[in-house]
Order: structure tokens, then C-alpha cells, then sequence
């Protein structure tokens, strides 16, 4: 540096009290200084959310310490980066997460304790930033905070939705659906970026110029709106590094005045320039289903314009070589909603930057990988193509020429099959003409993953079977995992204790596998004991939670038996009702002596139904109305509940799992890519009551069969089951509760008509009547194991035990490793 510039540095240093600090007295200072300066309220009179308010900002301000350091750290090092782009992250709330990754959580209670307040009922006021749907969107916060504590030089690119993902609320038994303002009460978590925002373009034509004797396309835009950056740091466990979270905002943009006010109309040319910011305005509530509207095609567009616009900044600040590009980007899907950015690198490379096709072309190739979450085709992204050229004409244009190439290499593979040449073709014809976007993800990506074992191999064979035969070395799988930071430390301090105890230290917070050693003391009566306490306590909590939220007493005696996931069909939701109307109807016929035998249930459903599917929501009302049921009948009393928890969230989640005795992952096998939930429960020593689908086969593995209860046909028995009716063994029990619903024991009967008659007969798409029989049994094994308290506790600790492999960090590590190809990067403290 020169003299001028370090004379500059060291007088500002010299201004600085160095880092901030985390003493009691320190951080009651930084506590109140926020309620004065930056709540603007008295020092003297504040109340619990005003001082969350505080709190969170004296947070933040160390968490931007951290990002400060870090960010100049890559800098000064320049790896390869990750950028992993994703359309949701659904992150609840941070404040617990932080200071416990930051490592100040004791040290923010004390502060606070002394000023009178509790970090706990502080914690609770914070609102769940619900940035996304479900489990893909889970999976993406998950992976962030692992790629934070495991120094990988990452960033996370997405939207900021100013309407999150709708609140439920339940009235009458039937869900209805509230816009999610959020930001409403401020957001401390985010750092607003003015300056740094891009030009996205949308609609308008393609010219052609001439360019050094050649031709180039310019694309003349009809529409501009402005993209400012949000940044949220995500902070590592362990470790100074703290990761950016980039999600953009869509603004009116300047550029785009220059014609307006002509007609004098100046308050419709505001009024218009204001809808720009529509296109950040809401998340799609839809979980899987691709409606090809035109809103959803502009915001994954606006998007991925702006952060390959940033990356490609980032990536000039330091090289203007393009042939080094791969060396320093890996750029992650997160499913095909981000796939645009495929033609857009494309096109920025080819339009803006003057590479050849060919150059830009092999770039591409190196650049990007991608995940797929899901086994049914149906749910695969199509683009109308009508649609497509009108927003982006020169991305349609790019997306045939990269079909083109592909049909042309196809046909010197396979030659003139025509059937395979239409099925594998990036472009669909039919009716509606349309891009599939997988087809595109899966020839511009040099990996595309899975989410586990069992799901690559029904890509292998089913869904992209094709594609497998042309390309074997692409297709790999990643097994899910989920960041124990939040899913036991944050949400689990009890349990997080006593692991730590028994294991003599709390390494496992970033090393999973440690974990094993509590199969040591699995049978230690002392560590039973013990195991029991805290799980009592976190199901008095719960219970608590139930009344606040139900009016509902439960008792903790109970067996908790859970389940909470998005409401779809496939999940089968419907299944676990049916066999709670079973046992409702078993124990009204009972004996009195054999009452005394019956192990006292407390059924706990919760999920949100995406708001046009019919079905799911007539699951949410037959929950209801058989709970209506059950729970006033004074014949059952405490033998059974059954609890709908309404506006299922990250928060809910965190609070029902710790106090689950057992939960249920009971998807038709071979429907869940992989599930994450079951791995959450896992961890939190919660037995699982599941089919083998999913990650759930991999979790046998590793806890054996007897640690869990199984049930249902396997992955390959089911196509056999759907081709011919005859070969469901239908349970008798199922006919006789399927008729109490029909013939209105719950009420609503025309209501529910529709929902039996979808299990009924050979429609029984999601086999219900076939597997209902072994799920009886599978819930009767779970009575029996549960009387043993003795033999549960140890089932329950050798579940904690067995949950190591399923940590996100070690799915981060295997992408890092086998598909990304970074390294850590670690910040000096
Ligand atoms: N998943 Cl395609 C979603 O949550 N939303 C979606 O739109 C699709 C998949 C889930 C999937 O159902 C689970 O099995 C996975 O565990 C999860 O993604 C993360 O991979």
C-alpha cells in the first residue's frame, strides 16, 4: 500500500476500539445503546420485542464483523467459489442460531439476566423468515449453515419475497390462507445493498449487428427493472467465517424513465413503475407443481440475470480471462428453477463478452451442476415456448441452438431413433410447445445429483433413463442431511447436554460422527435416566405449546405420535387418519379390562396444504373432524387425542420434534426423493415409524431394522401392485373405516366422498388399502416397544447415536468434494 494509504489505515484503526466485545458489561452496553439509537425507545422503558430488537442488532453488528473479515479473506485468496442458486431457502428465525454460532449464547443471557430480560421469551418474538415452501427449501438453509462452518467459499444467491410463504389458519376445520408480511416488523438479518444492484431485462426483440465482419445478436429489451442486493450473513460454528446470503429485490428501474412522462400522465407512469416491484412480491405456495404462469418465468429470470451478473463482476475484479472461469466458479441448481441461468451465462459469454459459441459452450459445460428432488415426471418444469420468446427472446433463440447441437449428437449416438430422439429433446411438441427444463439442466450440467440412493437409481431407470444410457458418468447421488447446529443445538440444549456429557466433549457439533460413541452407553442405566428427563421435559413443552395453541391438555404419559410435512397425497397423510379412526373404533368396542392395556395415544398432525390442492386440503378437514370427534368422546378420554398444530413452520418444527416419541415418514415407496424430516427426528432420538422410501433406506442401514418400525411394500413391489387390482391385498379393517367416513360418522360425507373414492377400488394410486394391514402392525409394534420404557429409551439413544451420517455437512462435503470442486477457506481468527 502506499504511505498516504496505510497513514489513512492506521488512523482509522487507531479510532476503532478493535473488535467488538462479548463481556456481560459490554454487550448490556451494545444492548442499550441499540434500543436508544437504533429502536429509538428510552433506555428505560422497553418491552420484550423492542429488546429483541436490540439484541438482534448488536448481533448483527458482530455478525458483520465476521463477514467483513471473511469476505476480504476470499478476496485476498481468490478459490474457487461456490454459488449456489437456489429459489427458496426457508431459514425461520436467527437469532438463536446465531449467537450460538457466533458462540456468545451464555454470554448474551447473562447480559441479559442482568438487564432484567430472558434470552428464551427474547428469542420468541422473532417471526420465521419463511422464504420458502418446504423440505427442497429447508434443505438449501441447511446446506448454508454447513458450508459456513466448514470454511467453503460459498455464496447463496435467491429472492427476497416481500410475502413469504402463507400463514395457515384453521377456522371451522378448514385451512385458509393469509398473506405472509413479513418484513412488516423489520428484518435486523438482512443488509441492505443499495449499491449494489443490476438491470435486469425482460420482453422485447433480437437484432442482428455486424461486428468485425460477423453478426451478433442485440437484444433490444421492452422492459428494465432494477435488482438491489439483500445480504444475510450466515455465520459458521467454530470458525470466524460468516457466508453471504444474496437475495435480490426487484426496484422501478431509472434507465427505464428516459420515456416516460412524455404523455403527461405523470402519476400513471409512477403508478406503472411501481408494479417492477411485483416481481419479488410473493413466493409460489406451490410445492411441485408447475403452473407455467408468466410471473414465476420473471422472477426465476430476474434472479439469475442478476447473480450471474454479480459473479461475472466478481470474477472480472480479479481475471479477465474467460478461459479461467471454471477455475474460479462452480455454479449449483438447486432443481430447475434456477436453469435460466444456463442461457444466460450463454448469452452473457456469446452477446456481451464476445466468446465464440464454442468457447462459451465449453465453459458452460464446466461450470454448472445440479439437484434434482423429486421421481415424478409430471412434476418436471415446462416452459411454454410462446411464453419464453415473449419475456426472453434471445434465450428461446439459445435454447434452440443448444438443442440443435444436442439432437445432432444424439442422432450420431443413437441414430434416427425418432421416439428417443422426442423424449430426450430439450424442446417438447404437442399441444403446447414447451422447454423442459430438466432435459436443458441435464445437457448443459456436468453432474446431476440425487437426494439419495434409491432415488438416483429410480433416475437411473425411470425418470431420465434415457439420459443415463447416453451419459452414465453425469448421474451421482448425494444423500440429504440436515445441520445439527439448529436441529439439536438450537432447538435441543437438554439433549445437546447430555450428549456432550456422556461423550466428554461437544466436538459433534461439526463432527456428526462422534455421535457413534453414545452407542457405548446405550444400555447405562444412569444415561437412561437421564435421557428420559430431558425428553419428559421437552414433552411437557410441547404439551404446553398444545394447549396454547388448541386449548387441548395433553398428557405427557402419552406416546406423542407425529407427524408434520406438507399435506400431499403421496405422503399419506390420509393413511395415518384412517388408522387413528381404527384405533378410535378398536377402543370403543373394547372390554373394560382390556381398556387397561391400551397405550395412551396423543396423534399430532400438522402441514400446510398448497391452496388449490383439493385433496390436500380435505385431508387438513377429515383430520379435523375425526379429532372433533375423538377428542369429545368420553367413552375414549385420555387413551386417545388427535392434534391438528395449525401453521406448521421452522419454529413449530423446532419445538415438536425434541418432544416426539415417535414420528412417521409413511410415503408410498418410491414417491420421496429422499425426506429430511425423518433425519430431524433422528437426531432428536425420536423412533420412526416409516416405510422403506427414501433416505429412510439408508437410515436402516445405519440404525438396524429393529431400531424402527417398517412397514408397507418396498420401492419395487409397488409398480407390480398398481398394474392389476387383484393383487392388493386390501385390508378388511380399511373397508370398515373408509365406511365410517362415508357414511358420515365424522360428518361432511359429500365432502369427503371425493377423498374415499380416490382410495377406493383399482384408483388406489398411492396403495393405502394395500399397506394399511402392515401399518397396523407397524403401529401395534410401536404400543408394545413403548410399554418397555427401558427398551424405547435405548432404542431412542441408539437412533441419537445412528443419526452421524445424516448431517448436512458430511452431503456438503461429498458436493465440495465430488461435484464442486472447492476447498475450505478459512478466515484467521
Ligand atoms: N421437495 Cl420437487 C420439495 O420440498 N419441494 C419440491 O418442489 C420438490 C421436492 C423435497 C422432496 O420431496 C423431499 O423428498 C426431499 O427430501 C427434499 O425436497 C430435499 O431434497
Amino acid at each position: 500500500e502506499s504511505g498516504e494509504g496505510k497513514a489513512k489505515a492506521e488512523r482509522m484503526f487507531s479510532l476503532m476500539d478493535g473488535f467488538l466485545k462479548n463481556d456481560p458489561i459490554s454487550l448490556q452496553k451494545d444492548i442499550l445503546d441499540h434500543v436508544e439509537y437504533t429502536v429509538a425507545r428510552s433506555r428505560f422503558s422497553f418491552d420484550d420485542f423492542e429488546a429483541y430488537q436490540a439484541v438482534s442488532h448488536s448481533v448483527r453488528d458482530r455478525l458483520i464483523e465476521r463477514w467483513h473479515d471473511t469476505h476480504a479473506y476470499f478476496k485476498r485468496k481468490d478459490p474457487k467459489r461456490l454459488y449456489f442458486f437456489s429459489l427458496e431457502f426457508l431459514m425461520g428465525r436467527s437469532l438463536s442460531n446465531s449467537v450460538i454460532n457466533l458462540g456468545v449464547r451464555d454470554q448474551y443471557a447473562d447480559a441479559l439476566n442482568q438487564l432484567g430480560f430472558e434470552f428464551e421469551v427474547l428469542a420468541e418474538q422473532e417471526g420465521d423468515a419463511a422464504q420458502g415452501n418446504g423440505g427442497l427449501a429447508r434443505l438449501s438453509a441447511c446446506q448454508m449453515d454447513s458450508l459456513a462452518t466448514m470454511d467453503f467459499p460459498a455464496w447463496g444467491y435467491g429472492l427476497r419475497y416481500q410475502y413469504g410463504l402463507f400463514r395457515q389458519v384453521i377456522l371451522d376445520g378448514f385451512q385458509h390462507e393469509q398473506p405472509d408480511y413479513w418484513l412488516n416488523f423489520g428484518n435486523p438479518w438482512e443488509i441492505e445493498r443499495i449499491h449494489v444492484s443490476y438491470a435486469v431485462k425482460f420482453y422485447g426483440t433480437v437484432e442482428e449487428q455486424d461486428l468485425n465482419g460477423g453478426k451478433r445478436k442485440v437484444w433490444v429489451p421492452g422492459e428494465m427493472v432494477e435488482a438491489v442486493a439483500y445480504d444475510n450473513p450466515i455465520p459458521g460454528y467454530g470458525t470466524r467465517n460468516t457466508i453471504n446470503l444474496r437475495l435480490w429485490a426487484a426496484k422501478p428501474s431509472d434507465l427505464y424513465d428516459m420515456e416516460s412522462y412524455g404523455t403527461g400522465d405523470y402519476i400513471n407512469a409512477v403508478i406503472n413503475r411501481q408494479k417492477a416491484e411485483t416481481i419479488s412480491s410473493v413466493l409460489y405456495p406451490d410445492d411441485r407443481s408447475y403452473q407455467g404462469k408468466e410471473l414465476r418465468l420473471k422472477q426465476q429470470y430476474f434472479f439469475v440475470s442478476a447473480s450471474v451478473q454479480d459473479i461475472i463482476r466478481r470474477f472480472k475484479d480479479s481475471l479477465n480471462d474467460f478461459n479461467q472461469f471454471p477455475e474460479k466458479v462452480a455454479l449449483q441448481l438447486n432443481d430447475t428453477h434456477p436453469s435460466l441461468a444456463i442461457p444466460e451465462v450463454m448469452r452473457v459469454l456469446v452477446d456481451e463478452e464476445f466468446l465464440s459459441w464454442k468457447q462459451a459452450w465449453d465453459i458452460v459445460c464446466k461450470i454448472f451442476s445440479c439437484t434434482t428432488h423429486t421421481v415424478v415426471p409430471e412434476g418436471l418444469e415446462k416452459i411454454p415456448v410462446d411464453l419464453l420468446g415473449s419475456v426472453l427472446p434471445r434465450h428461446l433463440q439459445i435454447i434452440f441452438d443448444i438443442n440443435f447441437s444436442f439432437m445432432e449428437e444424439l442422432k450420431k449416438h443413437f441414430g434416427l431413433d425418432f421416439n428417443r430422439l422426442s423424449q430426450m429433446s430439450i424442446v417438447e411438441e404437442g399441444a403446447v410447445k414447451s422447454i423442459r427444463m430438466a432435459n436443458l439442466s441435464i445437457v448443459c450440467c456436468h453432474t446431476v445429483n440425487g437426494v439419495s440412493r434409491v432415488h438416483l437409481d429410480i433416475l437411473k431407470t425411470k425418470v431420465f433413463k434415457d439420459f443415463y444410457e447416453l451419459w452414465p458418468q453425469k448421474f451421482h447421488y448425494k444423500t440429504n442431511g440436515v445441520t445439527q447446529r439448529r436441529w439439536l443445538v438450537v432447538s435441543n440444549p437438554g439433549l445437546c447436554g447430555l450428549i456432550s456429557k456422556w461423550l466428554g466433549t461437544d466436538a459433534w457439533i461439526r463432527d456428526m460422527d462422534l455421535l457413534m460413541g453414545l452407542r457405548d452407553h446405550a444400555g447405562d442405566a444412569e444415561l437412561q435416566q437421564e435421557w428420559k428427563m430431558v425428553r419428559r421435559i421437552n414433552k411437557i413443552r410441547l404439551a404446553e405449546f398444545i394447549d396454547a395453541m388448541t386449548g387441548m391438555m395433553v398428557s405427557p404419559d402419552a406416546m406423542f405420535d407425529v407427524q408434520i410435512k406438507r399435506i400431499h397425497e403421496y405422503k399419506r397423510q390420509l393413511l395415518n387418519i384412517l388408522g387413528i379412526i381404527y384405533r378410535y373404533d378398536c377402543i370403543k368396542n373394547m372390554k373394560e379390562s382390556d381398556r387397561r392395556k391400551v397405550v395412551p395415544r396423543v396423534c399430532i398432525i400438522g402441514g400446510k396444504a398448497a391452496p388449490g390442492y383439493d385433496m390436500a386440503k380435505k385431508i387438513i378437514k377429515l383430520c379435523h373432524a375425526v379429532g372433533e370427534t375423538i377428542n369429545n368422546d368420553s367413552d375414549i378420554d385420555d387413551l386417545l387425542k388427535l392434534v391438528f398444530i395449525p401453521d406448521f413452520n421452522v419454529s413449530v418444527a423446532e419445538l415438536v420434534i425434541p418432544g416426539s416419541d415417535l414420528s412417521q415418514h409413511i410415503s408410498t415407496a418410491g414417491h420421496e426423493a429422499s425426506g429430511t424430516g425423518s433425519m430431524k427426528f433422528l437426531m432428536n432420538g425420536c423412533l420412526l415409524l416409516a416405510t422403506a422410501d427414501g433416505a429412510t433406506i439408508e437410515i436402516i442401514e445405519e440404525i438396524g431394522e429393529d431400531n424402527m418400525f417398517l412397514f408397507g411394500a418396498k420401492v419395487h413391489e409397488v409398480p407390480k401392485l398398481r398394474e392389476k387390482a387383484e393383487n392388493h391385498r386390501v385390508a378388511l379393517q380399511f373397508a370398515r373405516v373408509l365406511r365410517m367416513v362415508r357414511d358420515g360418522y365424522f360428518g361432511y360425507e359429500d365432502y369427503f366422498k371425493s377423498l374415499c373414492d380416490s382410495i377406493e377400488g383399482g384408483g388406489d394410486f398411492y396403495l393405502l388399502g394395500n399397506d394399511f394391514a402392515s401399518y397396523l402392525e407397524a403401529q401395534a409394534a410401536a404400543d408394545k416397544a413403548f410399554v418397555d420404557q427401558e427398551r424405547w429409551t435405548k432404542m431412542s439413544i441408539l437412533s441419537t447415536a445412528g443419526s452421524g451420517r445424516f448431517s448436512s455437512d458430511k452431503t456438503v462435503g461429498e458436493y465440495a468434494h465430488q461435484t464442486w470442486g472447492i476447498e475450505p477457506c478459512r478466515c484467521p481468527f
